[in-house]
């Protein structure tokens, strides 16, 4: 017997099968359900860490029960190659950004392999590869033709650090969300892509996505960001440089009679036609662009302004207010002014204290009870309107109508949507990324790169300074010839959120060399079935991945609209209630781990500690406790094999039959053996199949797979508690018990239920066990619960044989000794039975 549980053998036998059997490769087969799960890839920065190992062990622990669910299971594993750490590493280590990125692939492949993830390993994808970011380079082409890629001169975030361009998205509180160095303001040209002309569309479907979590469509409509409200113009008083008027944007026209001021951004063309003849304006107007300009900031920054001195007219009263430049105004939503109420609105409020202007109430509280101190802060509610003239006593819808009825007789103001989403800049001057794939004549035109000259290359073996990329410094890179003529290439590099938008697609046809997908491939596999990753890509990745899908469906290369159907964020693993993370040196090596424990113990471990969404904890004492979990179950199966086999050919001819293995044929038990069974063996099988049904459920529907473990832990204690090897009736049942263990973990612990399934006696691999169903016959109890009345009273309780006849009831009940004291002597007229339910003693 191999009663020793040794980790290391056992997992790399099971490797080994997996591998020399690619067991885990796959085509599409129409005559089978198909299920996509799919873990995001990480980024190669070196080593796995914790956060990896939960996700990938979730996602695999999905795909290997789907795939015992019999369904045909893609789930591949690649990388997001291309990023700025590996330029920092390459200048650190004196290397080459290609060099380093490879080598850490190769590393980290050898973990995962090391981990057992059950991945289609022939469809591997490196990002920074030329055969993949070619058609990333294609698509761009296309989206520039079709009018959604453009190029604009626009302020962006500029960490001076990094010397590149960051996403709004990657400014937090202010700073570089790599390097935390403030971020300032450029004006520079970018590259955009058009996500705003899909605004409309990301918000409406996040309602079909009724598998996401909630909170991941709350911040993603958020982030879209639509409001209703109106556009007016407030005229100048003097025209300057040829404008005058200025208009903005509100969602509050109702407080219009409450406007005693606007401002206006730094960026807005009559700051900047000011600036240049007032210094003072223009020092401002810079030290905005200096200053933190995320726009969460925007509400909690101190605000600040200068008077232009230009009064601009009230568009119903006539009443000339002053115009001033704010810092929190941004350029880039409305139209860069506002119409400021500080009455109403917080930050008005706060601009109006800072720089003295008045402060006047044009709305009242439905409610007289509601405090409404306009000294203390804004009163920012909607209201009943006071002081707006023809207005007064209206309420926000009403007013929103007639005000913008008023205006629209005046020729002024329209009704508008609006959208906080901003277009996507996609331009980046670092050097590790996909080339932006354009070229630029002599006299400025632009031209997208002819289809059949892309790949635009990344030069690799390239030597980092640290301060230019490679290719901005290498002229002979920059040049070429189109048609007869000199032109150069654009050497601004992707944002990597580019390749994380569509590889998931990609998967389904990597090998593909004539096209950026197949669609029949691409239409088998999609959408992903099962998307997992962290709760930190809520917006970014999963807004972009969006796109981009609707992107290829409008470009023939997809059918369905979502890429993703169903979505599980995992929660983060924590040390001491803190992240594990380098900075603050409290992480655990998976891979030490791993040496010490075994694969499977990590991955039980891991799965055990939490629900998924929840942060999980992290306890050497629980890992230790997983470590002789497996153990258990690994003595148990032995022992049983050790005393069971042989079972089939047991005393008075009966056979055994198991629900899967040699003799699935046939069904689990026959009835003369079923009934054999006595109380112990029923308890013990109505325990397996309750087990079976649980587990089912959690693994599936609810996804908690720590109840899931939690409950075969307890069938395993069962096991312990009931088996009896004395019978044959008594070993097939602890190993019906047992084989359905082993069949539950198998996707938690892959590796040493491959081993037990063998050790069972199957000749099939356990990742080829159809997943066991629950017999419902087993599931009924053999005892009920049965109500005693006398004269339609409540008089006992007992426990009866469930099966037991309307004969034994009756008797049962006349001979209890409560029943006999009511009917206290007197002649039994009548007895009701109710089977499986009660008996009434009609008696007097
Ligand atoms: C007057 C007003 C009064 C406003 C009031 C709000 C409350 P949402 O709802 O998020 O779309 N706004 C408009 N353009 C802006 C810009 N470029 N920079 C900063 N703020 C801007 O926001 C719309 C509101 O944000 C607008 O409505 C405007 O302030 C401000 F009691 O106008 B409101």
């Amino acid at each position: 017997m191999d009663e020793h549980y040794d980790a290391a053998r056992i997992e790399a036998e099971a490797q080994d099968f997996w591998e020399r059997n690619a067991s885990f490769r796959v085509t599409e087969d129409p005559s089978r359900p198909k299920f996509y799960c799919l873990s995001m890839f990480p980024y190669p920065s070196g080593r796995l860490h914790m956060g990896h190992v939960r996700n990938y062990t979730l996602g695999d622990v999905v795909a290997r029960f789907q795939r015992m669910q019999g369904r045909n299971v893609l789930q591949p594993m690649g990388w997001d190659a291309f990023g700025l750490p590996a330029e920092n590493a390459a200048i650190r280590h004196d290397t080459a950004p290609a060099r380093w990125t490879w080598a850490n692939i190769d590393y980290m492949r050898a973990q995962l392999k090391r981990l057992g993830f059950a991945y289609a390993w022939d469809r591997e994808i490196a990002t920074c590869t030329p055969s993949y970011y070619r058609w990333e380079q294609w698509f761009f082409t296309r989206l520039y033709e079709k009018g959604l890629a453009y190029k604009k001169v626009s302020a962006v975030n500029w960490c001076p650090n990094d010397q590149t361009v960051l996403a709004n998205e990657q400014v937090v509180d202010g700073c570089c969300w790599r390097c935390d160095t403030p971020v300032e303001r450029r004006e520079i040209p970018q590259w955009f892509i058009r996500i705003t002309a899909y605004a409309e569309e990301l918000l409406a479907d996040l309602d079909t996505l009724e598998h996401w979590p909630e909170q991941v469509r709350t911040m993603q409509r958020n982030w879209i960001g639509k409001s209703r409200g109106i556009e007016m113009s407030f005229a100048l008083a003097e025209p300057l440089a040829g404008i005058d008027r200025i208009p903005i944007y509100t969602t509050r026209p109702d407080t219009l009679f409450g406007v005693t001021y606007l401002a206006i951004a730094g960026e807005h063309p009559l700051a900047k036609a000011l600036a240049a003849t007032r210094p003072e304006l223009a020092e401002f107007i810079a030290e905005c662009r200096r200053s933190s300009v995320a726009e969460a900031d925007m509400a909690t920054m101190t605000k600040k302004g200068i008077d232009t001195g230009l009064k601009a007219r009230h568009p119903l009263s006539g009443r000339e207010v002053p115009v001033w430049v704010a810092n929190f105004v941004l350029m880039d939503y409305g139209t860069g002014a506002v119409m400021s109420v500080p009455g109403h609105d917080q930050r008005d409020w706060e601009f109006a204290r800072a720089c003295g202007l008045p402060i006047e109430q044009v709305i009242a509280p439905l409610d007289p009870a509601t405090p409404c101190d306009l000294e203390r802060e804004a009163f920012t509610d909607k209201g009943r309107l006071i002081h707006s003239g023809a207005f007064d006593g209206l309420g926000f819808e009403q007013a929103f109508d007639a005000i913008a009825a008023a205006l629209a007789e005046r020729g002024n103001g329209e009704v508008k949507l609006n959208y906080r989403l901003r277009d996507w800049g996609v331009s980046r001057q670092r050097y590790w990324g996909a080339p932006i794939p354009m070229l630029y004549l002599a006299d400025g035109a632009e031209i997208p790169v002819p289809a059949e000259r892309l790949p635009v290359l990344l030069p690799e073996d390239v030597e980092m300074n640290g301060v230019q990329s490679p290719i901005k410094a290498d002229p002979a890179w920059r040049r070429t010839q189109i048609d007869g003529v000199t032109a150069e290439h654009e050497t601004d590099t992707f944002d990597t959120f580019m390749e994380s938008s569509w590889y998931y697609a990609r998967f389904t046809c990597p090998d593909l060399g004539t096209a950026m997908l197949d669609p029949a491939r691409a239409n088998y596999w999609l959408p992903v079935d099962q998307y997992i990753g962290g709760i930190e890509h809520a917006i970014l990745h999963l807004l972009y991945a969006r796109f981009f899908h609707k992107l290829l469906r409008d470009e023939g290369l997809v059918a369905c609209d979502e890429p993703f159907t169903r979505l599980l964020c995992q929660g983060m693993v924590l040390k001491d209630g803190a992240k594990m993370s380098k900075s603050k040196g409290n992480t655990v090596d998976p891979e030490a781990l791993i040496e010490r424990y075994g694969a499977d113990t990590v991955r039980l471990f891991m799965m055990f500690a939490a629900p998924p969404e929840q942060t999980l904890e992290w306890s050497d004492e629980g890992v230790a406790g997983a470590s002789r979990f497996l153990k258990r179950l690994w003595k148990a199966v032995h022992s049983h094999v050790e005393n069971g086999v042989g079972v089939e050919n047991a005393e008075n001819g009966v056979r055994v039959h198991f629900s899967s293995g040699k003799m699935d044929s046939d069904p689990i038990f026959s009835p003369i053996f079923n009934a054999s069974f006595d109380d112990n063996q029923r308890e013990l099988r109505r325990k397996t199949h309750e087990t079976i049904a649980k587990v089912s459920d959690d693994y599936g529907r609810r996804q908690t797979f720590n109840t899931a473990i939690a409950a075969v832990m307890e069938l395993l204690n069962e096991i312990g508690k009931r088996a009896d090897r004395s019978s044959a009736p008594g070993l097939a049942v602890e190993r019906e018990a047992l084989e359905a263990a082993v069949l539950l973990l198998a996707p938690v612990v892959p590796h040493a239920c491959h081993a037990l399934w063998q050790a069972l006696g199957h000749d099939t691999a356990v990742i080829d066990a159809p997943w066991p169903q629950a017999d419902a016959s087993a599931l009924r109890r053999n005892t009920i619960e049965l109500v005693l009345q006398v004269n339609g009273k409540l008089r006992a309780r007992i426990d009866v044989p469930a099966e037991a006849p309307r004969e034994d009831l009756e008797r049962l009940a006349l001979a209890d000794p409560n029943v006999q004291r009511f009917i206290d002597g007197k002649a039994v007229r009548k007895v009701i039975v109710v089977p499986g339910k009660l008996v009434n003693v009609v008696s007097g």
